[in-house]
């Protein structure tokens, strides 16, 4: 990119965006920033996905900061248009996702004035953003660009807000346009090895977490998931993918160590207790993983903690880690798959496999048939059977998703998308850059009632995009979750009415938008219809489940007010 040309800030700006490798932005239009949409239009090789909800357009955005090895981009208006992305937003900051907002802004000379929707991003976005980049003189657009994705991705990525007045575009710049920063790298210590081997060594009964730093990692290096497999097998480690990162190792395989999410059922957990060392492998950790602070306690754990996470600031944070171990997660892996697996590691064959017998025994497909409705258990467990090897799975946030965590069976190969922090609205967008970016394969979103209707209508961005998701929704009539947790809290106190939704025949609902709707009443009709909805393939579908309200997660029936194994 030279510096003798003048162009446009606009092309200059499409160019810098361009040399970062981006090949698509998630927007919905506004007129702070057609300058820039008119330079996008006049190079083929960005795509716009026009969406209909600036919260749909950042999800992709974020959703697509985790299928490639480069931050997401979406492309927002002012004011309202950034306020409705905040959600997802929020989502990239807390789940570590790198994403670049680009923001319209009003024009310089308006600045302060509360122009028409200005708005002051430093101050708005202060507790989401890694970064809020103000261009306010045209020769540093392109510098703020590349600076922008370089904070995003580097460390622990997160989003990126960089703020476009609307009068900047236009504007004729002799700058230079400023290429990618090559990522500063950090490889485990060569002195720390002995250190870092002798406490995985030592240990008799250790706990691997593998969280979203690993997953971001096997994205650029394919055979991180298969490294991962290869050092559990030789240094006899039992592997726990972390809260919503169940894609990172095979459940199948013998030392898969039991799936560490959101509460952990009691069996699993009283065993993972007597665990004599906790490894977070590119696990940031959070209260959701730590069983809100409990294990490891905060912040002075109660057994030796060692924390391998790509940034220092976050090592140490809450947790006193025994060891911190600054850098990519794959590169730990590689390091001890060189040093060898030590003598003795035997003495954790016991220590492994019962954890998995554990694992294995809450992964057995049974439920009960539900009196007012179909138990979600069945749905999800009909999904597993079909699902392709290199199927995306996303899911919305809502008490469903704990029939998604309990019978289903993840491996490498298959992708595993949402806002692990919990946002609603997170789960139709993530499934159609999903299926933009891995088309041809199988993509399947499983949402709430109340999901499908905060951000369902971003299927007919999919039918625009001539892409296939299937959309399968739990309607058990009510916000369930928040039932629950209202019924756990205040027993005896009316929850049924008070959370209730009045909801649309989803079925029919997708059929407006040209996708095939199928409805299941029973769970007689469940296998038939999954089987055929993922065999369409061509349009998506949406498969509307009449499901019940009393089972009222995986663990939990309200008629019974009991928890399951
Ligand atoms: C954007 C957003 N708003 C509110 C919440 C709080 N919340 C968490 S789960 C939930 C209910 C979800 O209901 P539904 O989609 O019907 O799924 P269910 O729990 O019934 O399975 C709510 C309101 C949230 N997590 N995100």
């Amino acid at each position: 990119m030279s510096a003798t040309m003048s162009r446009t800030v606009a092309r200059l700006l499409a160019e810098t965006l361009q040399a970062h490798d981006v090949d698509r932005i998630f927007c919905v239009p506004g007129e702070s920033y057609i300058g820039l949409t008119n330079a996008l239009s006049d190079m083929n090789a960005i795509q716009l996905i026009v969406c209909r909800h600036e919260a749909g357009a950042a999800f992709m955005a974020v959703a697509d900061g985790r299928l490639r090895p480069r931050a997401g981009v979406a492309m927002v208006s002012r004011g309202p248009g950034l306020s409705n992305a905040m959600v997802a937003i929020h989502t990239a900051y807390h789940d570590a996702t790198p994403l670049v907002m680009l923001v319209g802004q009003v024009e310089r000379a308006d600045f302060g004035r509360m122009a028409l929707q200005e708005q002051n991003y430093s101050k708005l976005l202060a507790d989401v953003t890694k970064a809020v980049i103000e261009v306010n003189e045209p020769a540093q657009a392109s510098e703020a660009l590349a600076r922008a994705f370089h904070l995003a991705e580097a460390g622990t990525p997160g989003p990126v807000a960089v703020i476009l007045p609307e009068d900047i575009f236009d504007e004729a710049t002799a700058a230079a346009g400023n290429p990618p920063r090559p990522a500063a790298r950090a490889r485990p210590r060569g002195g720390g090895r002995a250190r870092r081997g002798g406490v995985l060594a030592a240990a008799e009964r250790p706990l691997v977490l593998v969280g979203g730093a690993l997953a971001a990692d096997a994205v650029t290096d394919p055979t991180a998931t298969d490294a991962l497999q290869r050092l559990a097998e030789t240094w006899v480690l039992p592997i726990s993918p972390t809260h919503r990162r169940p894609q990172l190792f095979d459940a199948a395989h013998p030392n898969y160590g039991g799936y560490m999410g959101i509460r952990v059922p009691p069996k699993l957990m009283a065993e993972m207790q007597k665990a004599d060392l906790m490894v977070a492998l590119g696990e940031r950790m959070t209260d959701t993983v730590s069983q809100s602070y409990r294990f490891p306690a905060a912040p002075e754990p109660q057994l030796p903690f060692v924390h391998v996470w790509p940034d220092p600031n976050e090592i140490g944070r809450v947790w006193r880690p025994e060891l911190g171990i600054a850098c990519a997660p794959v590169e730990v892996i590689h390091a001890l798959l060189a040093r060898g697996a030590p003598a003795g590691v035997e003495k954790r064959r016991a220590w492994v496999s019962g954890l998995h017998a554990i694992h294995r025994a809450l992964l057995e497909p049974v439920w009960e048939p539900a009196p007012d409705g179909v138990n979600f258990a069945a749905v999800v467990c009909a999904v597993n059977r079909h699902l392709a090897a290199d199927a995306t799975v996303t899911s919305d946030a809502g008490n469903f998703g704990s029939f998604i965590h309990r019978y289903m069976a993840f491996k490498p190969g298959q992708m595993f998308l949402s806002s692990v922090v919990g946002a609603m609205g997170s789960g139709m967008p993530m499934a159609v850059a999903a299926a933009l970016r891995r088309p041809g394969t199988q993509v399947v979103a499983f949402l709430g009632d109340g999901g499908a209707l905060m951000m369902g209508n971003e299927i007919a961005t999919a039918m625009q995009y001539g892409v296939a998701p299937v959309m399968i929704i739990s309607d058990n009539g009510m916000y369930g979750t928040i039932g629950m947790h209202t019924h756990v809290r205040y027993p005896g106190r009316p929850f049924m009415s008070t959370m209730r939704l009045t909801n649309p025949d989803f079925a029919a609902w997708g059929r407006s938008f040209g996708a095939q709707g199928i409805t299941v009443r029973t769970e007689s009709e469940v296998e038939p219809a999954i089987a055929e909805a993922l065999s369409v393939r061509t349009r998506p579908v949406v498969v509307h489940c009449l499901t019940s309200a009393l089972q009222m997660s995986a663990w939990r029936r309200y008629d019974r007010g009991e928890r399951l194994p």
